[in-house]
C-alpha cells in the first residue's frame, strides 16, 4: 500500500524542482538551436526504445561474459526505472551515481533516463566529503554505489552519507550482501534488479507506465562535476535538449557508426567517456559498449583483443601507460581505429609517439564537462593533429579569447577562452556566487589559455584558474586549502601544483606551521582522510615555509612557490 502511494506521488512529479537551479538560456538562443536542429525536445529516455525497435538483437553492451542486447538493454532499463518509480524517485528527484565502469551501470543510467531520475555522476573514488558535498547540492534524495570495492565498504559509507543528507532516503547496492546479512537491511539490491529478465507482460506494462510521464527536454538529464576554478566541487545541470546534442554530433564529428565497439576505460562519471562520444555516443549510433573498471594496460589489452574494440579514450597519462606497455609487450590492437585522448596537456612528442606504437589514429579531445567540446578532425593534417587540441563540433559555438581586461586578443595571441553556445549552460547548478565569477552574459569563462593555430585548431597553451590537474583528475586548490587549514599545527596554506613525469601535476601544500609546531605530509594524509576526503585529491609533496611569499598586493605569491617546487623536483 504504502509502495503503491509512493509510486502515485512520484509518477506525477512535475518536474520542477530542479528546474529552480537551472540558468536557462535566453528563448531567442533556444530558438536559434531548435531551428538549427540541434535541440530536438525529447527526453533522452525516449531513445532508448526507439534504439531497441531499430536493432532489438545487436549487442548494445558487453562486459565480460555478460553481453546484453538492445532489446534486453530497454527491458532492464525499464524494470529498473520502476524500481526508482516505486521508492518515489521520478522527475525532479536526484541520484548521486558512485558505481564502477560495468553493464550494470549502464542500465542504472538508463533507467534515471526513463524514469526522469537526473544522475549525479560521481566517481568510485570519491568519499564521504565529496558525496556528502555534493548530495547537499543537488538535494539528491537516493544513491547508487557498488557492495566493497577496491577493499573499501562503499555501503558502509553510503549510510553515513545518508545520515549528513536529508534529502538523502534510499541507497541502491549494486553488489555481493546487499540488503541483508550485515546490518544494511534497508538497501534496495541494486544487483538483483539489473539481473532479473522481465516477463514480455512486464516489459510492456513497464514501458507504457513510464511513457506517461516523461521528463521535460528541459529539465537536467544528468548531472556533471566539475573540478573547476574555486571553492566546493560544482554541479553542472545539463538537460535532456543540451546533452542529447552533444552526444549525437560527437559521434557524428568522429566518425562513430554501427561498426564501433567502444571501450570504456576512464570511469564513466567523466563527460569524456560518457557523451563524448562515449557510451551515449556509441549507443545512438547502434555500436557496442564494452567496458572495464580500470585502464590498467593488461585489462585494457585483453579487452580489446577479446572483443575486437575499434574506438577507446583516455587522458594523457593512462595512454602513456597503454603506449609504453606496448612497446614492451606484443598486444594485438589490430582492431583499433581510434585511440581518442584528453582532459590534460598532450605533448607533440607523446603523440607522435603513441601513433608509432599503437598504429591507429590518435584524436586530441579539449573538451569540458561544462559543455564545449574540441576533436581534432580526420581531415586535419597530421602536424594539427600533433600540436592542437582540435575545433568545436557546433557551428554555434561562439568562442571569444580575451586578455585579463576582457579585450579579445589579436588572432594567434592567447588569452583566456569564453564559450557559449547550445550545449554549454549558463551557469553551475544553484550556485549563484561562483557564477557570478564563472559567467559573464553567458559566456563560461574556462579558465584555460588557449591561442588559435593558423589552421583555425585550437591550441591549449596554459591556465588561470586555480586548480591542479592530476592526469586529467582536477583538484581545487582552494578545497584543499581549506581542508589543510583545519590540520593541526597549521598557519597558512597553500596548495599548488608540482609538475610530474608520470601524471602531469600532482597536489603540493605549502605550509607554515604554527609557532614550535612541524607539520609532516602525513599528518595532513592522515586528517584529510579522516575527513573522508577522495585519496586523489590528498597532498603527495609538501614545502614547509617560515613565510608565505606574497605578491605586492599581499596575496599568496603562487608562482613563487611554483619556482621553489619545480626547482626542487628537478633536483630530486
Ligand atoms: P572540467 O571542467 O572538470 O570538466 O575539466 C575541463 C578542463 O580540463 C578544461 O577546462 C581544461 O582545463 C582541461 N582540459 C581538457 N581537455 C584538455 C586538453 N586536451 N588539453 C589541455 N587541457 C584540457
Ligand atoms: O577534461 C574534461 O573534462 C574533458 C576532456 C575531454 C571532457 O569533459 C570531455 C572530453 O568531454
Amino acid at each position: 500500500m504504502a509502495e503503491h502511494t509512493a509510486s502515485i506521488v512520484a509518477d506525477d512529479l512535475a518536474g520542477t524542482a530542479l528546474r529552480t537551479g537551472v540558468t536557462p538560456w535566453p528563448e531567442e538562443l533556444a530558438r536559434t538551436y531548435r531551428a538549427a536542429g540541434y535541440w530536438r525536445d525529447r527526453p533522452l529516455g525516449d531513445l532508448v526504445w526507439e534504439w531497441a525497435e531499430a536493432r532489438p538483437h545487436r549487442i548494445a553492451v558487453a562486459d565480460g561474459g555478460t553481453r546484453i542486447t538492445y532489446r534486453e538493454l530497454a527491458a532492464r532499463a525499464d524494470q529498473v526505472a520502476v524500481l526508482l518509480r516505486d521508492r518515489g524517485l521520478g522527475p525532479g528527484t536526484a541520484m548521486l551515481v558512485a558505481l564502477p565502469n560495468g553493464w550494470e551501470l549502464v542500465v542504472l543510467l538508463l533507467a534515471c533516463l526513463r524514469a526522469g531520475v537526473a544522475p549525479v555522476m560521481m566517481l568510485p573514488a570519491h568519499r564521504d566529503h565529496e558525496l556528502a558535498a555534493i548530495g547537499l547540492r543537488t538535494g539528491a534524495e537516493a544513491i547508487a554505489v557498488p557492495g566493497t570495492f577496491r577493499g573499501h565498504d562503499h555501503q558502509a559509507m553510503a549510510d553515513r552519507v545518508r545520515a549528513e543528507v536529508p534529502s538523502l532516503r534510499e541507497v541502491l547496492v549494486c553488489g555481493d550482501g546487499a540488503g541483508g546479512e550485515d546490518g544494511h537491511g534497508h538497501h534496495v539490491d541494486l544487483r538483483s534488479a539489473v539481473e532479473h529478465v522481465p516477463s514480455a507482460d512486464d516489459v510492456e506494462a513497464h514501458r507504457s507506465r513510464l511513457d506517461a510521464t516523461p521528463p521535460e527536454p528541459g529539465d537536467v538529464a544528468v548531472f556533471l562535476l566539475s573540478g573547476g576554478t574555486t571553492g566546493l566541487s560544482k554541479v553542472i545541470a545539463r538537460t535532456h535538449n543540451d546533452y542529447e546534442y552533444n552526444a549525437r554530433r560527437s559521434a557524428e564529428v568522429c566518425g562513430f557508426d554501427a561498426r564501433t565497439v567502444y571501450l570504456a576505460a576512464l570511469p564513466a562519471g567523466h563527460n569524456f567517456p560518457l557523451a563524448s562520444p562515449g557510451i551515449l555516443g556509441t549507443l545512438m549510433v547502434g555500436g557496442t559498449v564494452v567496458l572495464v573498471p580500470s585502464p590498467s594496460p593488461s585489462r585494457v589489452f585483453e579487452t580489446i583483443a577479446a572483443e575486437r574494440v575499434t574506438a577507446v579514450a583516455a587522458v594523457p597519462a593512462v595512454l602513456s601507460r597503454w603506449v609504453a606497455a606496448a612497446e614492451a609487450g606484443d598486444p594485438d590492437l589490430t582492431s583499433l581505429r581510434l585511440v581518442q585522448v584528453g582532459g590534460s596537456l598532450f605533448a607533440k612528442e607523446a603523440y607522435r609517439r603513441a601513433v608509432n606504437v599503437l598504429g591507429c589514429r590518435v584524436q586530441q579531445v579539449y573538451g569540458m564537462a561544462e559543455g564545449l567540446l574540441c576533436y581534432v578532425r580526420e581531415t586535419d593534417p597530421d602536424d594539427v593533429a600533433a600540436a592542437t587540441q582540435g575545433r568545436p563540433i557546433s557551428v554555434h559555438d561562439e568562442l571569444r579569447i580575451v586578455d585579463p581586461s576582457g579585450a579579445e586578443v589579436a588572432h594567434g595571441e592567447s588569452g583566456e577562452l569564453l564559450v557559449r553556445g547550445p550545449y554549454t549552460p549558463r551557469g553551475y547548478f544553484r550556485a549563484p556566487e561562483q557564477n557570478r565569477e564563472a559567467f559573464t552574459d553567458g559566456w563560461y569563462r574556462t579558465g584555460d589559455l588557449v591561442l588559435r593555430h593558423p589552421g583555425g585548431n585550437l591550441v591549449v597553451v596554459g591556465r588561470t584558474k586555480d586548480v591542479v590537474n592530476r592526469g586529467g583528475e582536477k583538484i581545487s586548490a582552494d578545497e584543499i586549502e581549506r581542508l589543510v587549514q583545519a590540520v593541526d599545527g597549521v598557519a597558512e596554506v597553500a596548495v599548488i601544483a608540482a609538475p610530474d613525469p608520470e601524471l602531469g601535476e600532482r597536489a603540493c601544500a605549502c605550509v607554515v606551521p604554527r609557532p614550535g609546531r612541524t607539520v609532516t605530509l602525513q599528518d595532513i594524509g592522515r586528517a584529510l582522510r579522516a575527513a573522508g576526503v577522495a585519496e586523489f585529491k590528498i597532498p603527495e609533496s609538501l614545502l614547509v615555509l617560515r613565510e608565505m611569499p606574497q605578491t605586492s598586493v599581499g596575496k599568496t605569491d603562487k608562482n613563487a612557490l611554483s619556482r621553489i617546487v619545480t626547482s626542487r623536483t628537478h633536483l630530486a
